[in-house]
């Protein structure tokens, strides 16, 4: 009797929200393994007796049509997968809030941005651009940057990616620019890399992808964690306040934890090490609540600000530095929540940069036109049916209520005749349906528009191709600036077709002549002429705060940081607590690397089990690496190629080192030299472990 009360509760209670976001969320059924009493059903609720076995005609006879347990298991497997993103299809991600420092309802009527200390929840996804969903974490690419606010007004959507610029002007060359980045289409390889002739001849023809060119060789598109890089929304936006003002705005998200990128040669390591080390590393850092966190910035500008500038804001291949335009900061972004379903969250989530609130607003930027259209379209295709919205991944936090209506995979059941506006069908203390809001609804920002020709024109303001790529390139530490260097270096040696490597190195003549000079002696060719450019470049101001290296952001705390540290039998125990208590103290992951995971003997006779096998864990997983063994343990890793591996790219890769006096031959073997960042296993060891000591790199490697 309790329960059928129970039960009749329930049912009223989602008839009462009926139309609201939280009643979809109660509708979707529970998809776990079993009924409410644990049993294991079919989807027709039939609980299964047995899980092993088909239905046969006798223990070794043919199978029977009638097993429609097997048959509905089998149907449903055989349609486990979707199309995956046609980009950024490899993608991980989790869900937080972002939490208001202080009102901006000076610049903004956006619900979210009214009150200071509140937090809206949020979801954010990251990825590759290039490769498919099963490549690897640590390919040369953009990341995305995507967060979904579902705020009470609507779920606001910031489809951003870690470099501020993109590659071409005109949502028109979106297709081209991706079909000439991903596998070259008769030979379907190489995947997740730009370094194939397409890409190269396309970037060469295109010389407005120069600017975008330079940060994508960069270190930039070698984030060592997803926590440690930036985040841009690209485009310029409006704010909208109540009055009805527009400001343009400019997203940044700063990350905490700093920025940190990694060695090319490391990250081609990490991708056979681990191919799902980015993933892994945001998933395990929240699970062990080292939550990554963001700042919000804005860049908020008007029009008279914009037409002073010698480029145009409407340009998504240009930024504001901030020395000219200083962020503000708003808020923050705490991912403190990891997916509960991989499929149903991290590859249903559908972003769309044209959902926006009251009070954020679009610019003309063709760029960001084009995607208004591409990402509703693209879902419908990827996920299938027009209701993905739905989808609790994807469903608004607030109530929502329209006449749209049926479509395949409808799980919401509206009630009452009236599915058209106006209707008169109300009765008393009914509405007979939602009805438009004029004063709290969306309304678009009234720009006047200019009396013009419609026509398909570049204008001439978006002519500059090459003053901010310069800008960039001479904004960076010099280790970076020979990163760039190397990297196209790097790339265009994979170019099998001469022109088209002279013609990318004749646009680059335009950023700088000695960058140009660099890569033309490294691919072992003369020096070819400068390009013609539409307009010559102009030496805009250094930013140094587009560096990473020695930039305002650089990592140098060990705070996040994971050190590996190389134990065998005999390893001094002391050692190794006194090591364990400064990393926690210091708010980093201490893992413990040994030829046996099992159990390792210490000094002092105590077994303490290793978290990864040496073979498993090389060091270009973790930031720093000691090697704390004693001499014994040291002449029987000296046979082990694995740990002077270990050692030697620890070096190479320009990281902190710390080891024992007893491990000596280990780094004499490994070719490590003493320097500032090879160190005993004293307090120091843990403080440098988030640095990187680029002065070695000359030492270890022939930069361009
Ligand atoms: Fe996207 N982009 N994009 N893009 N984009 C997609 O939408 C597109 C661009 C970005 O984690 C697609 O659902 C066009 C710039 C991210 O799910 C697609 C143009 C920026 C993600 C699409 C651009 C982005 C996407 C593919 C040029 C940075 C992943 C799957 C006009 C500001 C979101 C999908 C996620 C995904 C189209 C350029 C960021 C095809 C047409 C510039 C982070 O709709």
């Amino acid at each position: 009797m309790a329960q059928q009360k129970a039960k009749k509760n329930a049912a009223s209670k989602i008839e009462d929200r009926r139309g609201t976001g939280d009643e979809l969320h109660q509708q979707v059924p529970s998809q776990g393994p079993h009924d409410a009493q644990g049993h294991l059903t079919t989807n027709q609720g039939i609980r299964v007796a047995d899980n092993q076995n088909q239905l046969k005609a006798g223990p070794r006879g043919p199978v029977l049509l009638e097993d429609f347990a097997l048959r509905e298991k089998i149907f449903h497997f055989d349609h486990e997968r979707i199309p995956e993103r046609i980009v950024h299809a490899r993608g991980s991600a989790a869900h937080g809030y972002f939490e208001l420092y202080e009102s901006l309802a000076d610049v903004s009527r956006a619900d979210l941005f009214q009150r200071a200390g509140e937090k809206t929840p949020v979801f954010v996804r990251f990825s590759t651009v290039a490769g498919g969903a099963g490549s690897v974490d640590t390919p040369r690419d953009v990341r995305g940057f995507a967060v979904k606010f579902y705020t009470q007004e609507g779920n606001w959507d910031l489809v951003g990616n870690n470099i501020p610029v993109f590659f071409i002007q005109d949502a028109l060359k979106f297709p081209d620019l991706i079909h000439a980045a991903k596998m070259e289409a008769d030979r379907g390889y190489p995947q997740s890399a730009t370094a194939h002739d397409t890409f190269w001849d396309f970037i060469g023809l295109m010389p407005e992808a120069t600017h975008m060119i330079m940060w994508a060789m960069s270190d930039r598109t070698l984030p060592r964690s997803l926590t440690t890089m930036e985040g841009f929304g690209v485009h310029t936006f409006r704010l909208v306040n109540a009055k009805g003002q527009s400001t343009f705005v400019k997203f940044h998200w700063k990350p905490k934890a700093g920025l940190a990128s990694t060695i090319w040669d490391e990250a081609v390591k990490i991708a056979g090490a681990d191919p799902d080390f980015q993933r892994r590393d945001l998933f395990t850092r929240i699970e062990r609540g080292d939550f990554p966190e963001w700042e919000l910035g804005l860049q908020l500008f008007d029009e008279a600000f914009a037409s002073k500038l010698p480029y145009d804001v409407l340009d998504p291949t240009k930024l504001i530095p901030e020395e000219i335009l200083p962020i503000r900061k708003v808020g923050r972004l705490v991912l403190d929540r990891n997916v509960d379903n991989f499929f149903a969250e991290t590859e249903q989530v559908a972003f769309c940069p044209a959902n926006v609130v009251p009070g954020i607003d679009f610019s003309n930027d063709p760029l960001l036109q084009g995607r208004l259209f591409s990402y509703l379209d693209t879902q419908k295709s990827r996920l299938g049916t027009a209701n993905f919205h739905q989808l609790p991944i994807n469903a608004p936090k607030c109530p929502y209520a329209n006449f749209q209506r049926d479509g395949m995979m409808q799980t919401a059941v509206p009630k009452g005749r009236a599915n058209y506006e106006p209707n008169s069908l109300g009765v008393a203390g009914e509405a007979g349906g939602p009805r438009e809001c004029p004063t709290t609804g969306f309304t678009s920002y009234a720009e006047p528009l200019a009396d013009e020709p419609k026509q398909r024109i570049r204008p001439e303001s978006f002519a500059d191709h090459y003053s901010q790529a310069r800008l960039f390139y001479r904004s960076l530490a010099a280790a970076e600036q020979a990163h760039v260097a190397s990297a196209v270096v790097f790339e265009l040696s994979k170019v099998t077709l001469e022109h088209v490597r002279s013609r990318v190195v004749a646009n680059l003549v335009n950023v700088d002549p000695d960058l140009a000079q660099r890569i033309a002696a490294g691919l072992g060719m003369p020096l070819p002429e400068a390009s013609p450019a539409q307009v010559l470049p102009i030496d805009l101001e250094l930013s140094p705060a587009l560096r990473i290296i020695e930039g305002p952001l650089e990592k140098d705390s060990s705070k996040g940081c994971v050190i590996g540290l190389l134990i065998s039998d005999g390893t001094d125990a002391k050692e190794v607590a006194a090591l364990q208590k400064a990393a926690q103290k210091a708010c980093a992951t201490l893992m413990l690397v040994a030829p046996k995971v099992g159990s390792v003997k210490l000094s002092d006779g105590s077994a303490i089990q290793a978290d990864a096998q040496l073979a498993g864990a090389p060091s270009v997983i973790f930031d720093a690496v000691g090697i704390a063994l004693s001499a014994s343990g040291t002449q029987s890793l000296l046979k082990e190629a694995a740990a002077i591996q270990f050692a030697m790219d620890a070096f190479g890769h320009c990281k902190t080192i710390g080891a024992s006096q007893a491990a000596q031959p280990l780094l004499d073997k490994a070719g490590v030299e003493p320097d500032d960042g090879v160190t005993d296993l004293g307090a120091k060891f843990i403080q440098q472990a988030g640095q990187r000591h680029f002065d070695r790199e000359p030492k270890v490697r022939t930069l361009a």
